[in-house]
């Protein structure tokens, strides 16, 4: 369990960040039946870097290795081991590709009275067996970034667990759509989730509280069965928004799990006022679980102004959700997911920082 709040050096907030992000560099992403400059890119852990980095309320710490430990302890280790592999087995059977995407995906129904799913041996099939979607290339580096971003999660959730009270982990490539068995939605490992194990294997209850606009498929999957883990999440509602398929309110938790899963969704145009009364009633579930420990999948992707989503959050209203988060009085941490406007990304996460940390 966890011991008192170190109140750390006073007034600063520990960032965990590493630029082996930048390994992770699709040239382009098949989105609305295009090619087009890709939304994640490393612009944006690079512009969020930069707007920590000139305010002295922060300090910098590098992360450990980790190892594969913590990836397998919530992900398929056939899935861990297919993405150390994928790029340079396609590359064999397809040399000078440079974003490697799949052009078939699991077709179960193709096998419809002959007895079940086959494992694919070709890499080709191999890609849509493990892959659910067409906006999350494999690049030479993507293995080496999502590597390091698990790496950025684990060590931000040690110093939190050591006494740190708040710890920011600046993960990119994100992970909240990955769940325990496939990539997509940008995400490869589950940085939130690893952070959410890693620190439920030492007795601690713990809640994820997912604020990116998009609903957190891949950790709502990986905890929903769980009575140690809580997610509570608020996102654009799915039958307007991706990922579409989960993310409703009656999705409460199954068997041990039950009522341990809390979805708020929104509808468009949500507004700063809505959006902090819904992050009230999140906060209230929250407490009613009674977790001793937090970690916030943080997107910044409800900004007003946001390429691809369509809520209506300002950069006040993010100073104000860490205030609320804050007042949870819980050790936190803070874990990167999506937000694709790059010119108020930095200091949109700095507002949410800063506010939590208040
Ligand atoms: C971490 C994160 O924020 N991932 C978000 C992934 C969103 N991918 C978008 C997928 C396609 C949405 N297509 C909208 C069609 C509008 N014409
Ligand atoms: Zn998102």
């Amino acid at each position: 369990m966890l011991g008192p709040l170190d109140s750390g050096t006073m007034g600063t907030v520990l960032v965990v960040a590493s630029d082996r992000h930048r390994l992770h560099a699709p040239l382009a992403e098949i989105e609305s039946s295009g090619f087009q400059a890709p939304f994640e890119h490393p612009g944006r852990a690079d512009a969020i870097h930069a707007a920590l980095a000139a305010d002295d309320r922060f300090e910098f710490a590098a992360p450990d290795d980790a190892g594969l430990a913590p990836i397998e302890a919530v992900h398929d280790p056939g899935l861990v081991a297919f993405l150390e592999r994928a790029w340079q087995d396609y590359n064999r059977a397809h040399p000078g590709t440079h974003d490697v995407v799949p052009d078939v995906f699991r077709m179960d129904a193709l096998r419809d009275g002959l007895g079940g799913f086959v494992e694919p041996v070709s890499i080709d099939a191999e890609l849509g067996r493990w892959c659910f979607e067409t906006t999350t290339p494999i690049t030479e580096g993507t293995y080496a970034a999502a590597r390091a971003a698990v790496d950025i999660a684990s060590t931000a959730t040690d110093r939190v667990l050591g006494g740190a009270g708040v710890a920011y982990a600046l993960c990119r490539p994100p992970g909240h759509h990955a769940p325990h068995g496939l990539y997509g939605g940008y995400c490869f490992f589950n940085n939130a989730a690893v952070a959410a194990h890693r620190a439920a294997a030492t007795g601690s209850r713990v809640t994820v509280l997912d604020v990116d606009y998009h609903h957190g498929n891949g950790t709502q999957q990986i905890f929903y069965r769980r009575a140690d883990v809580q997610y509570v999440s608020l996102h654009g509602d799915p039958v307007r928004a991706y990922p579409y398929v989960t993310g409703f309110a009656d999705e409460t938790g199954a068997g041990p799990g039950q009522r341990t899963n809390r979805n708020l969704p929104l509808a468009a145009g949500t507004d700063d006022a809505i959006y902090l009364g819904e992050l009230e009633r999140a906060c209230e579930a929250i407490a009613g679980f009674g977790p001793d420990l937090l970690v916030v999948s943080l997107g910044l992707d409800t900004y007003r102004s946001d390429p691809i989503c369509d809520l209506a959050v300002t950069t006040e209203g993010f100073a104000r959700q860490g205030e609320l988060v804050a007042a949870l009085g819980l050790p936190t941490v803070v874990v990167q997911e999506g937000g694709y406007d790059l010119a108020t990304l930095g200091e949109n996460t700095k507002r949410f920082l800063l506010g939590l940390a208040s």
